[in-house]
Order: structure tokens, then C-alpha cells, then sequence
């Protein structure tokens, strides 16, 4: 079940239950060991932001990972399904709801893949300012297969309701540090 040399996929991270920055961070930790074959790429800052859809929920925690895999398309989602599960997510067929782990397979190489239980690209996921412009950190200059260049995508988002989340230890420009 393996891509001779390996692509590139990306991985679209959310939660917003429990405390979803440390799903969100223990979600790169687990990426990065627990999928076989696969090695972690790069991780986009951490965006807070509000819920798309139903309104009754909290605030979501978004990020973006990109992966270099060896797995193929349909054993990658199986991997990022046992990841969600193991940071208890129950599969309740909700949609929209809220949720401690969402792991979505948001591109796979430049295949176009419309399988049982995987679309590729993700559909909606030029509609995504959460998807999008963290997406844009790890990848400029790519073209999202049957939807268009990442740079022409983004020009549509301004970014305003995406609040980038500090990382522990990380310098944060203060007034008084501007004179
Ligand atoms: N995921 C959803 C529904 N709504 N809203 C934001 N901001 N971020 C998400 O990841 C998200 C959502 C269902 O997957
Ligand atoms: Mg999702
Ligand atoms: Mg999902």
C-alpha cells in the first residue's frame, strides 16, 4: 500500500472542544510518529477563528500540517482516522458539529480522487479562509488540482477573523518594545 517515492499531502487540522491549542499540538506530535511510512513536513502557526456553519458552538482552533508520504491515499486517511480516534473523537455523523479532533486529507499529490469516503482536493476548500491562508504558509506556489493557484485563492480572504496563536516562548512585540 505504498507510492514508490513519496508526495506531498496536507492535512487540515481542527478542534474546538476540550482544549482544542492542545489537540491541535498534540495532533503534529502524533503526525509525525504514529503514521507509518510518512514523515512530517511542516506545521502552520495555529489560528483561532469562528465556527463555519452552526454558530451554537465555540470558537475553533485551525492549522494545516504537510506530510511526505509513502502511503497510499486511502491507508493515509485510515492513519488520520485512528489519530482522531485516539484523541477521542467519536464519529457521530454530525456534520458541522463540534468536535476535540478533525484530521481532513485536504490534498494528495495533484490527484483529483472522488472515492467512497474521500474527496481530494477536499470539497469547500476554496471557501476556507481557515483552510486557505494557513495552507499558504507551507505551500506558495501551489496549484490546488481542478480549483486553481493557492496565491488567487487567498485573494479573496483578508485574514481578519483568523487571530494567530502565540507559541509558548515566543517573542511578542509589546508598545513599549516599539518606543
Ligand atoms: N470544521 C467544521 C465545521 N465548522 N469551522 C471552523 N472555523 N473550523 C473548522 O475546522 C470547522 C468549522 C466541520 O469539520
Ligand atoms: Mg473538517
Ligand atoms: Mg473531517
Amino acid at each position: 500500500m505504498t507510492v514508490a517515492s513519496g508526495v506531498q499531502a496536507y492535512v487540515g487540522i481542527g478542534a474546538n472542544l476540550g482544549d482544542p491549542e492542545a489537540q491541535v499540538r498534540e495532533s503534529f506530535s502524533r503526525l509525525a510518529c504514529e503514521l507509518p511510512q510518512t514523515r512530517l513536513t511542516g506545521r502552520s502557526r495555529l489560528f483561532r477563528n469562528p465556527p463555519m456553519g452552526p454558530q451554537d458552538q465555540p470558537d475553533y482552533v485551525n492549522a494545516v500540517a504537510r506530510l511526505h508520504t509513502r502511503l497510499e491515499p486511502l491507508a493515509l486517511l485510515e492513519g488520520l482516522q485512528a489519530i482522531e480516534c485516539a484523541c477521542g473523537r467519536e464519529r457521530d455523523g454530525t456534520r458541522w458539529g463540534p468536535r476535540l479532533l478533525d484530521l481532513d486529507l485536504l490534498l494528495f499529490a495533484d490527484q483529483v480522487l472522488d472515492l467512497p469516503g474521500l474527496q481530494v482536493p477536499h470539497p469547500g476548500i476554496a471557501e476556507r479562509d481557515f483552510v486557505i491562508l494557513p495552507l499558504l504558509e507551507l505551500a506558495s506556489g501551489l496549484q490546488v488540482p481542478g480549483v486553481g493557484a493557492l496565491e488567487q485563492l487567498a485573494e479573496r480572504f483578508d485574514g481578519a477573523s483568523l487571530v494567530p496563536i502565540v507559541e509558548p516562548g515566543e517573542a511578542v512585540a509589546t508598545a513599549e518594545g516599539r518606543g
